[in-house]
């Protein structure tokens, strides 16, 4: 790494990691980098999104389907190591493709869950001040940019994503899909807002109606986390 790119991500996570615990954007660092990655907690309890997204499906999301992302990467990131101790690469694809898959899930199921809040406390309605200049500007309106990134969720083939991304490049949104948790979404661009369409994330209260639970689900996100997210983006020299 060179000394300008190593001070620049030093000068850039002393800045982040200045931020509050609660409500910290989802860049905040949460390791030191030589522990094990950890499932966080859910910032409410398990049925705080009710109706919308039921109780059982909130408990098994988090408590197995992320859990296991965590188990994944942490595999994952150990076997690489064993690889370098070992210098035996043997499984270097099988292990990296591993990493990716999995810190992916980890990393968006982080954000899943703190850019929803229960409704009329904190979730749903429309994003107000800076947050919605910026989608007005770049969407033309925010009924636009709903209707474009509820069309991308409901067209994603198989399990996937869909994710409004800042682009600290030039300062913008997009919308884009991924697949699976890490495919269809270039380098350069960081997800502050997103819905997991996996089957597993609506399947016991929606069966296959994904378009049902897409619609609900905008009465639980919590537009002022998304704003914290694009915030601590803006500034950001990639
Ligand atoms: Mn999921």
């Amino acid at each position: 790494m060179s000394t300008s790119r190593r001070e620049f991500l030093l000068a850039s996570s002393s800045l982040i990691t200045a931020s509050s615990i609660i409500g910290a954007p989802i860049f905040a660092q949460t390791g030191n980098g030589s522990q094990e990655h950890k499932l966080p907690e859910l910032p409410y309890a398990y049925d705080a999104l009710e109706p919308y997204i039921d109780a059982r499906t909130m408990e098994l999301h988090h408590s197995k389907h992320h859990a296991a992302y965590v188990k994944g990467l942490n595999t994952a990131e150990k076997a690489l190591e064993e690889a370098r101790a070992k210098n035996d690469f043997a499984l270097v694809q099988h292990w990296s493709k591993q990493a990716a898959f999995h810190g992916g899930g980890h990393f968006l199921h982080s954000m899943f869950w703190k850019i929803m809040a229960p409704p009329n406390n904190g979730g749903g309605g429309k994003p107000s001040g800076e947050l919605l200049e910026l989608i007005e500007r770049d969407f033309g309106s925010f009924d636009a940019f709903q209707n474009h990134f509820t069309a991308a969720a409901n067209a994603v083939e198989g399990g996937g994503w869909a994710l409004l991304h800042y682009r600290p490049a030039d300062g913008k949104l997009i919308v884009l899909q991924a697949e699976n948790q890490h495919k269809l979404s270039p380098w350069g661009v960081f997800p502050v807002l997103g819905v997991d369409v996996w089957e597993h994330a609506y399947y016991l209260k929606y069966q296959n109606n994904r378009g049902e639970y897409v619609k609900a689900w905008w009465n639980v996100v919590n537009w002022e986390q998304v704003e914290k997210n694009v915030k601590a983006l803006k500034g950001v020299a990639l």
